[in-house]
């Protein structure tokens, strides 16, 4: 039996915003200078590998530059009076890096790699992939991302602790990509959903709830604000 409430904290790029990481949605379509769909689809990878290893390469690099903020860290620290999962769309790792235990993946993470004709073959990946990472069935190393078209292999992991939360915090994401978009529509009914974002998008499973709190700002100054609604609300 569960003793202290459980609560999913779903994130997007925008908590990772202010440790410098661009978020999607908010250059224009372009990521990084980049079309999205020439660098995080499957068709992307097979029209031009060499351009897509590299990019995802840059970004491992620039996972050791960057720290977790204030929302990372408070996120983490909820563990002293919750039980806390975190679903993260977000492949960095800086949830780890702030002490997060338990944390879910659904889009992937940038310090694995997988087998691109064998996704049973994830390992752990510090440097580069390159055009010679072969796996030892002989197909081509890649990137251990979710692309668009791609299903979410943590799907159903994530559902399942959403079933059986009391409450969610959403912080920074934009709402528009699914499944992940859809993961409130699993909770049970009635429960608090707190939304940290400058620019929230409600959409139509968020419209739905009856409990639905908006912190309109940054996620290192709104996540400790909404942390401090759930607590007042258990009176903890
Ligand atoms: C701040 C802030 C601050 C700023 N503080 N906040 C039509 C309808 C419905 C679905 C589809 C459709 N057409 C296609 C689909 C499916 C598709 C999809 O959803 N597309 C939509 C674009 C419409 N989904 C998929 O393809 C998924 N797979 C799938 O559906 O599989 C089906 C299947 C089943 C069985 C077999 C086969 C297939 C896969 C989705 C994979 C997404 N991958 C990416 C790339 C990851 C790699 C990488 O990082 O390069 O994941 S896309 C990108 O978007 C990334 C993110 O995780 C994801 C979500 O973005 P996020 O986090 O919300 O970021 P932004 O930029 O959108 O928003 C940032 C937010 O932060 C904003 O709100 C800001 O205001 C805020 N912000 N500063 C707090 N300081």
């Amino acid at each position: 039996m569960r003793v202290k409430k459980h609560i999913t904290v779903l994130t997007g790029a925008g908590v990772s915003a202010e440790s410098g990481i661009q978020t999607f949605r908010d250059s224009n379509g372009l990521w990084e200078g980049h079309d999205v769909m020439e660098v995080a689809s499957p068709q992307g990878f097979s029209n031009n590998p060499a351009l897509v290893l590299e990019f995802y390469n840059e970004r491992r690099r620039q996972l050791k530059q960057v720290h977790p903020n204030a929302a990372h860290i408070a996120i983490a620290e909820m563990e002293e009076v919750f039980d806390v999962t975190v679903i993260t769309q977000n492949v960095d790792d800086l949830h780890e890096k702030a002490g997060s235990s338990h944390i879910i993946h659904l889009h992937g993470e940038l310090t694995k790699a997988s087998s691109s004709g064998d996704s049973t073959y994830i390992k752990i990946w510090d440097g580069t992939i390159s055009l010679s990472d072969k796996c030892p069935k002989g197909f081509q190393m890649r990137p251990f991302i979710v692309w668009f078209g791609e299903a979410v292999p943590m799907l159903e992991r994530a559902i399942e602790e959403v079933a059986q939360c009391d409450a969610i915090i959403i912080i920074g994401t934009s709402m528009q990509v699914y499944p992940a978009a859809s993961l409130t529509s699993y909770a049970p009914p009635n429960v608090p959903i707190c939304y940290v974002d400058p620019n929230p998008n409600i959409n139509y499973e968020l419209s739905r709830s009856s409990r639905l709190q908006v912190f309109k700002g940054p996620a290192t100054s709104e996540t400790k604000n909404a942390i401090q609604f759930l607590k007042d609300l258990y009176q903890i």
